[in-house]
């Protein structure tokens, strides 16, 4: 399922096909966003004047592979709650790779955010503070309120640094949801920031006409997306369905074999 853009591709002595230029990146999948999934790809792929290499994180092979055995927790509102934090391991723990949910939208070529990459960081991300005003979210998940709120919903992991060793299969699977998700692991001067835009939380964020620096780059529709029902008048749902009917078209010209 992975799907890339021209990256140099090759197969390795394992097998494996490998991308090596190609900036590694891992979308959490939830069978119940399939749509929004796919969009969010489609948004990337559009837009990247680099090779990207995108690969889908699904709960259900990794669980085949025995990467994945924790049970679920009724306060993981997604499949990707923990798997996430596999990041690292699924990228061999080399080089920089992005972590980032399925309800983005993006509006910006990702080499922009790849531009920020620092390597004195074991991580990047935008470091929101807020707490939501919602109990729930999505269809009728439990909305939790923790410190970091948000915070490992996009982030960029410095996989070959040494203190993300700590993120093996083991850890992922065991681990507190406080301590991946406030990333414990880490001192506060490992994690570098992300301006906001890059992790524009729809209805939390918003932007000041005539300033660009507020002006989303990427949408995270973080209270659910125009693919609900209850969420389809939501702000920026333009955007996403325009987006949508064009993944639509190309699906169609491509099955159609022209
Ligand atoms: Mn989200």
């Amino acid at each position: 399922m992975t799907i890339t853009n021209g990256g140099v591709h090759s197969v390795s002595t394992n097998g494996h096909i490998t991308s090596d230029k190609a900036f590694k990146i891992f979308v959490g999948y939830d069978p119940r966003e399939d749509i929004a999934y796919e969009v969010c790809c489609h948004s990337i792929m559009k837009r990247s004047s680099i090779p990207v290499e995108i690969n889908p994180i699904i709960q259900s092979e990794l669980r085949k592979k025995n990467l994945y055995w924790r049970e679920r927790g009724q306060l993981e509102s997604t499949e990707f709650s923990f798997s996430r934090f596999l990041t690292p391991y699924l990228a061999n723990y080399e080089g920089w790779a992005m972590f980032v949910d399925c309800d983005f939208l993006y509006l910006a070529d990702i080499k922009e955010l790849t531009d920020l990459i620092d390597d004195k960081y074991a991580i990047m991300c935008v470091q929101h503070d807020y707490t939501p005003k919602e109990t729930t979210k999505m269809d009728g998940a439990v909305q939790t309120v923790y410190p970091r709120k948000n915070w490992s919903s996009m982030v960029l992991y410095n996989c070959g640094h040494p203190k993300n060793k700590v993120l093996t299969p083991e850890v992922v699977n065991t681990q507190t949801g406080a301590f991946l998700h406030r990333f414990h692991w880490l001192e506060d001067e490992e994690i570098g920031s992300i301006p906001f835009v890059w992790n524009f939380l729809e209805g939390h964020n918003r932007v000041v006409e005539g300033d660009t620096t507020t002006f989303p780059k990427a949408i995270h529709y973080t209270r659910g997306g125009p693919w609900f029902d209850a969420w389809k008048n939501c702000e920026f749902a333009d955007l996403w369905l325009k987006e949508m009917e064009e993944y639509i078209t190309e699906k169609k010209k491509n099955v159609g074999g022209n």
